[in-house]
C-alpha cells in the first residue's frame, strides 16, 4: 500500500468517525434530538393542547401546555390561593362556599371534560374532592371554579365521569362504605352509592345503592351504562377483610332505567336525594365479577368494551358493553391500574409495580391471539394514571400520552425528603412508544385530560364582564353604613386606586368592594393591606369584596402586588385609622355617592355568579 492510499484510508476512517459522532452513533443521540424537537415550542408560539391535571392534595387543577410540558397556570378549586385572590378572605363567597361544603382544602383526583356528541366541547371541567365528598365545576371560558357542591349520602367521592356522549349527568362514586341507613348502630354491612349529578344545575338527581364500595368510574358511549369498579364486595371493614374474595366486580348501572325509576318515585329520599335500592329496582344494577380488587375502568373509544384494570391481578378484564359479558382477560404485567386509548385499536395500561406502560391490541386480546402485546416502555417511577390525548372521548388523537408517576426518586435535583411529582410525556404516534420529556409538579396529580388548543383557546375570555356589583369609574365612594361600619367602593386602573386615601375609626369594620376597571387583557392589579391579613388579585373587569377590621390606629398603605406598569410601585393609597377617642372629625371622601349596583358586599368576579 503506498502512502497516498494509506492516507486516503485514514481520512476515510476519520471521516466516518466524525460522521458517526455527528449523528450520535445511531440511537442515543438521535433519540434525544427527536425528543427535543418534539417538545420544543419556540418562544411566542403556543402549545397544541391544554392538559388539565388534577392537583391531588393541592386541591386544585394544574394546566400544562402539551407538548412543551410548560405549566401555564393553576386553577385553585378547593384550597384558597392568595396569589389568585381566591377564597382567602372573609366576604369572598367562594370561601364561604368552601367552608359550608366541607373545608378549605381538598383532594382532587379526576378531571372530566364536558362532551357533545362524544367529543369535548370546551364548556366545563369537573373535578372531585375525595375527602369532603364534593364536586366542582370549572368554567373553561374563565378558567374559574364556578360551582362547588357537597354530594349527600356519600363519603369519599372518588371516581367521576361525564356520561357520554352528551354530558347528561356527572357520575360520582362513593369509595368509603357507610351504614346503609346512616345509623352507626346498624350492624348491617356497609354500602355505598353512585350519585348522578345534573351538569347545569349541579343538583344530585338520584343515587344508586351498591353493596360494597365503588372506586373508579366511566360510562358507555351511548348513555346507557355507568361502570364502576368495586374492590370491596366482601364489605370488609379492614384491609384483610377487603381482600378475601377471589373476585370483586364491575358495577354496571342502567342510567335511563335508574332515571325513570327515580322519576316515578321508586327511590327512598334521604337528604333530599332519592336512593334506588337494587332489590326494589331490578335491572338497574348488574355486578360483573372480575379478578379481585380491580382499580381503573375505561370504555374503549368505539364504545364496544369496558376494560377493568386488575391491580392485584396481572390482567385486564375486557367486558362487552352491550351483553355485559367478559370477553377476554389478557395478562398485561404487574399492578395494572388504568387504561387509555389511541383510537387505532390499542389500549395502554399503566403498570404500577413494573413501572411501565404496556401497549396492547384489544381485538387481538379478545380473539385470543398470543401476540396482543405490542410494546412496553419504562417510566420513572410507579405510574398511577396515564392518559392519551382524547383517550376518554370517542376521538382520541393518538399522538401523545402522559404518564402520571407516583415517585420521582432520582429524576430531579434533590430538594429535601419531599420530592416533586413526575409526569412523563410519551409519543404514541408510531408502533413503538418513545419517551419525550419529564416534568415535575407540586403534589400530586392523579389523572389528566387534554383538550385541543384550536378548540378551547378561541373560547377563553381575557377580561371579566363587569358584574352587577361592579364599581364604575367615577362612582367610587366611602360610605358609613353604620356606627361602626364603613364600605369603601374602590376602582383600580394603571396606576392608581380611587380613592387613594380615606379615614376610618378604630373599632370600625371596613368592607372593601374593589373593581379593576381595566379593559385590556393581562392588566391584573393586586390589593394588599399590611397588618390586615389581606391580599387580593383582580384580573381586568373583576370585582371582589372583602371585610376587615380597621385594626389599631395608624396609617396603612394598600398597594399593588402585581407588577403592572412603570408606576406600579407608586400604585398605593392610605387607610388612616383614627383612634377610637379621637375628636378629629373624619372628612368625607366625596360624600356618599350613587354607586352602580345596589347591594354593597355582594361580590363577584363576573364568572357565573
Ligand atoms: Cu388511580 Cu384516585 Cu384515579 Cu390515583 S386514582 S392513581
Ligand atoms: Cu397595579 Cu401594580
Ligand atoms: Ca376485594
Amino acid at each position: 500500500m503506498n502512502r497516498k492510499s494509506t492516507l486516503l484510508i485514514l481520512l476515510a476512517i476519520a471521516g466516518t468517525v466524525a460522521f458517526m459522532r455527528t449523528v450520535g452513533c445511531g440511537s442515543a443521540r438521535t433519540a434525544r434530538s427527536f425528543a427535543a424537537e418534539k417538545v420544543y415550542v419556540p418562544p411566542g408560539e403556543h402549545d397544541k393542547y391544554y392538559a388539565f391535571l388534577s392537583g391531588g392534595q393541592s386541591g386544585s387543577v394544574f394546566v400544562v401546555g402539551i407538548p412543551s410540558c410548560r405549566l401555564i397556570r393553576e386553577i385553585p378549586v378547593f384550597e384558597p390561593r392568595a396569589a389568585y385572590g381566591y377564597a382567602v378572605h372573609e366576604g369572598d363567597p367562594r370561601r364561604q362556599q368552601l367552608i359550608d361544603t366541607g373545608g378549605l382544602w381538598g383532594d382532587t383526583h379526576h378531571p372530566a371534560l364536558s362532551e357533545t356528541n362524544g367529543v369535548y366541547d370546551g364548556r366545563y371541567l369537573w373535578i372531585n374532592d375525595l375527602s369532603n365528598a364534593r364536586l366542582a365545576r370549572v368554567r373553561l371560558d374563565y378558567f374559574e371554579a364556578d360551582r362547588i357542591v357537597k354530594i349527600p349520602n356519600l363519603q369519599g367521592a372518588h371516581g367521576i365521569a361525564v356520561v357520554s356522549p352528551d354530558t347528561k349527568y356527572i357520575v360520582v362514586n362513593g369509595e368509603f362504605e357507610q351504614p346503609t341507613d346512616g345509623m352507626v348502630t346498624n350492624p348491617a354491612p356497609y354500602t355505598s352509592v353512585v350519585a348522578f349529578v345534573e351538569p347545569d344545575t349541579m343538583e344530585v338527581k338520584f343515587e344508586v345503592r351498591v353493596p360494597g364500595n365503588i372506586d373508579i368510574a366511566d360510562t358507555s358511549k351511548d348513555g346507557r351504562y355507568s361502570f364502576s369498579t368495586v374492590y370491596n364486595l366482601e364489605q370488609g371493614k379492614d384491609m384483610g377483610g377487603m381482600i378475601q374474595f377471589d373476585r370483586d366486580a364491575v358495577a354496571a348501572i342502567d342510567i335511563p332505567l335508574a332515571a325513570k325509576n327515580a322519576a316515578e318515585g321508586r327511590g327512598h329520599v334521604r337528604n333530599g336525594v332519592p336512593i334506588l335500592e337494587p332489590a326494589e329496582n331490578p335491572g338497574v344494577l348488574t355486578l360483573i365479577p372480575v379478578p379481585k380488587n380491580p382499580h381503573g375502568v375505561n370504555v374503549t373509544p368505539d364504545g364496544k368494551y369496558v376494560i377493568a384494570s386488575g391491580k392485584l391481578s396481572p390482567t385486564c378484564t375486557v367486558i362487552d358493553t352491550h351483553t355485559l359479558k367478559i370477553v377476554a382477560e389478557p395478562e398485561v404485567g404487574l399492578g395494572p391500574l388504568h387504561t387509555t386509548f389511541d383510537g387505532r385499536g390499542n389500549a395502554y395500561t399503566s403498570l404500577f409495580l413494573d413501572s411501565q406502560v404496556v401497549k396492547w391490541n384489544i381485538e387481538k386480546a379478545v380473539k385470543g391471539a398470543p401476540d396482543y402485546i405490542v410494546d412496553r416502555i419504562n417510566v420513572h417511577y410507579n405510574i398511577g394514571h396515564l392518559q392519551a390525548v382524547g383517550g376518554a372521548s370517542m376521538k382520541p388523537a393518538g399522538d401523545y400520552l402522559l404518564a402520571l408517576n407516583k415517585l420521582s426518586k432520582d429524576q430531579y435535583l434533590p430538594v429535601g425528603p419531599d420530592m416533586p411529582e413526575d409526569q412523563e410525556l410519551i409519543d404514541i404516534s408510531g408502533e413503538k412508544m418513545k419517551m419525550l420529556a419529564s416534568f415535575p409538579t407540586p403534589p400530586e396529580p392523579h389523572d389528566a385530560e387534554f383538550i385541543a388548543a384550536s378548540l378551547l383557546a378561541p373560547k377563553v375570555k381575557q377580561v371579566f364582564e363587569p358584574g352587577r356589583d361592579a364599581v364604575a369609574a367615577g362612582r367610587e365612594s366611602v360610605v358609613r353604613t353604620g356606627p361602626h361600619a364603613v364600605t369603601v367602593n374602590m376602582t383600580m386602573i394603571r396606576s392608581a386606586y380611587t380613592p387613594d386615601h380615606f379615614e376610618v375609626k378604630e373599632g370600625d369594620t371596613v368592607t372593601f368592594r374593589l373593581t379593576n376597571v381595566e379593559t385590556m387583557r393581562d392588566m391584573i392589579h393586586g390589593f394588599a393591606l399590611p397588618d390586615h391579613d389581606l391580599n387580593l388579585a383582580l384580573p381586568p373587569g373583576a370585582t371582589k369584596t372583602v371585610v376587615v377590621a380597621a385594626g389599631k390606629p395608624g396609617v396603612y398603605w394598600y398597594y399593588c402586588t402585581n407588577f403592572c406598569s412603570a408606576l406600579h410601585l407608586e400604585m398605593r393609597g392610605r387607610m388612616i385609622v383614627q383612634p377610637k377617642d379621637s375628636t378629629v372629625a373624619i372628612p368625607d371622601w366625596k360624600a356618599a355617592q350613587n354607586v352602580q349596583g345596589t347591594v354593597p358586599g355582594v361580590p363577584s368576579t363576573g364568572a357565573g355568579q
